[in-house]
């Protein structure tokens, strides 16, 4: 694809060669990004941006926050890379502070998300064999449906969506999806003694911020419990303070036997990961077992550090929850004066989504996401007719009623 025009502004030159050079596996917003601080972000051509996506929950702490920022370059100076074959002085503080803010005696830590997932299940069928007895090869461990944990072919094999399936088979056994939010269905599934595992969103994200009823992850956890069965919580969105708690599933007092954390816990800087459980469970994993060269590696645990504390430091959490009362409140507002386009507003803390009704014309929420873009703020459409809008929880109240009177805008005049 050539650029006909000589006026054509750098924006379109960086995408037509992303066009040309890389892969086709996403279909982003035409906006081209340069430069990122708190909830600001700016294009090419210098034009600003409310960020009401943080990365998918990676930005909690906002764009390049100065502390973590300044960890990795410090301890980048020093020693980035030693393997797992040698100690190194970041490691061993840096599992400590997961554990001891977690409440867990042990954490493994990996890098992607999805590497940490894999971790989990891997714990999980290990600890179905050694401690409940399960024969051998035959753990089982359920999901909900429309789950989302990643794009690995092991992790697709139980996903729902065909998107993330289709022509990739042939898929891993050994998984049973159950509906999301439906505790009959789940302690039925729970009668099979081969299950060592259920693993879940304690707010599907993907699916669209969907929100189960209250007290389902309670009910469900007191369900595993009874047969047996490791509970694992993938709080890889929404952990770090993102739904108003440090956990998801701390609304409902749930302590997950196995823990997943990604995303923010580097506070969007590089790739870091983690799996937190009791000994029982993280001791069936020998070593030899298991591992990944950037695991834990010094810079990562820096950063790590570093963006757990400006969590706490800076109150994010409690913010987290206010601020999304407030921005609920406004899309509520916007609501009842366009009930034609507004179906719904859901979520916790600072993990919203709007349901966008298709106009006659047949635009829809991508439309809407244009729109947004074209007046400032960068959301993005999830399945067609949901807009997901999770700003850095570094937002303050100012900035969230200027991002909310952008909605509003784009909404009315949809
Ligand atoms: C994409 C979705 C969000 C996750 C949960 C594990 C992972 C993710 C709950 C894997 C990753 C990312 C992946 C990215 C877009 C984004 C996403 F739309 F794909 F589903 F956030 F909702 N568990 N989610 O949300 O972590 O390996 O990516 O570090 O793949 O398009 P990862």
């Amino acid at each position: 694809m050539q650029t006909t025009s000589a006026t054509a502004s750098r924006s379109q030159e960086l995408m037509q060669l992303e066009d040309q050079y890389g892969a086709h596996n996403y279909h982003p917003l035409p906006v081209v990004l340069s430069r990122g601080e708190g909830v600001h972000v700016w294009d090419v051509e210098g034009k600003h941006y409310f960020d009401f996506l943080s990365a998918y929950s990676a930005v909690n702490q906002g764009h390049c926050h100065p502390r973590i920022i300044g960890a990795m370059i410090e301890q980048a100076q020093r020693l980035t890379l030693t393997s797992r074959a040698f100690f190194n002085d970041q490691l061993g503080p840096a599992e400590k502070q997961l554990c001891e803010l977690f409440g867990y005696d042990k954490a493994l830590l990996m890098n992607s998300g999805a590497e940490a997932v894999e971790t989990a299940l891997k714990l999980a069928r290990k600890w179905g064999y050694q401690e409940k007895g399960i024969a051998p090869n035959q753990a089982r461990i359920l999901v909900a449906e429309h789950n989302f944990h990643g794009r690995t072919t092991g992790i697709i094999s139980f996903s729902t969506d065909p998107d993330s399936t289709g022509g990739f088979g042939p898929y891993m056994p050994g998984y049973q999806v159950v509906p999301y939010d439906d505790l009959a269905a789940l302690e039925e599934a729970l009668q099979d003694p081969h299950v060592c595992a259920f693993m879940v969103e304690p707010i599907q994200g993907e699916a669209g911020v969907v929100v189960p009823s209250e007290g389902y992850l309670a009910k469900a956890f007191a369900l595993c419990k009874s047969h047996k069965v490791l509970f694992i919580a993938d709080e890889i969105q929404t952990g770090l303070g993102r739904t108003g708690e440090l956990l998801a599933t701390c609304y409902e007092g749930v302590h997950a036997d196995v823990l997943i954390l990604g995303k923010a816990l580097s506070g969007g800087v590089l790739p870091v990961s983690a799996v937190l459980a009791r000994n029982e469970i993280m001791l069936t994993i020998k070593p030899g077992q298991h591992g990944s060269t950037f695991g834990g590696n010094p810079v990562a645990c820096a950063v790590l550090r570093a963006a757990l504390d400006v969590l706490q430091d800076e109150h994010l959490i409690s913010n987290a929850k206010a601020l999304g009362e407030v921005f609920r409140e406004r899309m509520r507002r916007i609501q009842a004066r366009r009930p034609e386009v507004v179906e719904l507003v859901r979520g916790k803390g600072l993990l919203n989504a709007v349901i966008i009704r298709p106009s006659v014309d047949g635009r829809t929420a991508w439309d809407v996401c244009v729109s947004l873009m074209e007046n400032g703020l960068l959301a993005k459409p999830t399945h067609g007719d949901i807009i997901r809008f999770a700003p850095p929880l570094v937002i303050n109240e100012e900035q969230m009623h200027e991002a909310c009177d952008i909605i509003e805008k784009v909404i009315l005049a949809f």
